[in-house]
């Protein structure tokens, strides 16, 4: 039997929490994220400043140049996590096979139930207790699903069949295949691919050759066969930002520093993909280039990014016997889990 999978992604997200909250941002152009006269920036634009070009990853200076009348709102991580986990709260309710893919998306395994129904009534679950909207799509597997939701944003609901998977995809672009970023699209380009049509019939001896098995799973996808997993484990993967620097170090307090910094971005991003970590790895590349690396495993697994800070120094000063000025420093944490997982409960002291 074919499967039934749903992806569901928040439209907006952070834009329209601030919107929900603030009635005078309400239909206005916002955006979430650092202040435009600093380095930082755009974390979401709500749709009527993306109008304007504004979008995720520009710098907040361009996006206030593209812009000029949007109101520029500060990143609140902590109410749009607990959001989050409100959303994932009413998933639970139509299935127990979900996997997370970050702070506002996840697939829904619903083999066997009516995929349809569900996605209306997680919509109207979403609308009416958290005056939020959510894009749907629904297939046969996590690639299509992924698509759909993404065609008729926002608060779009857009099934693909199964026997209409092979016309929905040709028109579409490369950069729409799962994975393929704008290094596997210039390569595809320059084997003249530049639809997903294109590739459907390509030979795939041919682009196994060229691109390795890689090119097996792209003609797969852009034929709409993917047999990945609903998946509601994380699997074991690590997070983590290293710098090798200009100059050998000697300063612990300009360590300190570059771990302040990691700690942050580290946080952030185990905020996105919801996860918990248990176990904080420093790791040093001395003058010499030898190399060595410490870890704690945590009682209470934790997202905070002042707690990785603190940990991370802990282990720089009583784990390591620096003798020598150091030439890289990098800080990852892993063996995440996901806060509700029950595993959590044998961490509380
Ligand atoms: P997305 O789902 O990619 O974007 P979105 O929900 O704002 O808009 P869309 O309607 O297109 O889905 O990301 C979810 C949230 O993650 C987003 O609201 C803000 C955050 N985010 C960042 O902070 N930085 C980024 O570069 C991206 C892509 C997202
Ligand atoms: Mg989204």
């Amino acid at each position: 039997m074919d499967k039934s999978i749903i992806h569901v992604d928040m439209d907006a997200f952070y834009a329209s929490i601030e919107q929900r909250d603030n009635p005078r941002l309400k239909n206005k152009p916002i955006i979430v994220g650092g202040k435009p006269n600093s380095r930082g920036v755009v974390s979401t634009a709500s749709y009527e400043a993306r109008k304007y070009g504004v979008k995720s990853g520009i710098s907040s200076a361009l996006a206030k140049k593209l812009c000029p009348e949007a109101v520029f709102v500060p990143v609140n991580i902590r109410k749009y996590k607990e959001v989050s986990k409100k959303v994932r709260d009413i998933f639970k309710r139509y299935t127990d096979i979900i996997e997370i893919l970050s702070i506002d998306e996840a697939f829904l395994d619903v083999t066997g139930k009516d995929p349809i129904n569900i996605s209306k009534n997680i919509k109207e679950d979403i609308k009416n207790e958290l005056e939020l909207t959510a894009s749907v799509g629904i297939s046969y597997n996590k690639f299509l699903a992924k698509l759909a939701s993404d065609f008729d944003k926002p608060d779009g609901l857009t099934i693909i069949k199964k026997e209409d998977a092979m016309e929905f995809l040709k028109p579409l672009s490369i950069r729409k295949l799962w994975g393929v970023g704008p290094k596997t699209e210039h390569e595809l380009n320059r084997l003249g691919i530049y639809t997903i049509g294109e590739l459907q019939n390509y030979d795939e001896d041919v682009l196994v050759k060229k691109l390795g098995i890689r090119g097996k799973e792209l003609i797969q996808f852009s034929r709409g066969i993917d047999n990945r997993k609903v998946e509601g484990k994380i699997k074991n993967q690590s997070i983590g930002e290293e710098e090798t620097f200009p100059f050998d170090v000697g300063s612990m307090s300009f360590l300190y520093e570059r771990l302040e910094e990691y700690s942050q971005n580290i946080s952030y991003s185990l905020v996105y993909n919801g996860y918990l970590a248990r176990t904080v790895t420093v790791k040093i590349k001395y003058e010499d280039f030898s190399l060595e690396t410490r870890s704690i495993t945590l009682n209470i697994p934790t997202d905070n990014s002042d707690i990785l800070h603190k940990i991370s120094i802990y282990i720089l000063k009583n784990k390591f016997n620096i003798t020598k000025k150091i030439r890289l420093l990098g800080l990852s944490v892993s063996n995440f889990i996901y806060p509700e997982d029950p595993v959590q409960l044998s961490f509380i002291p």
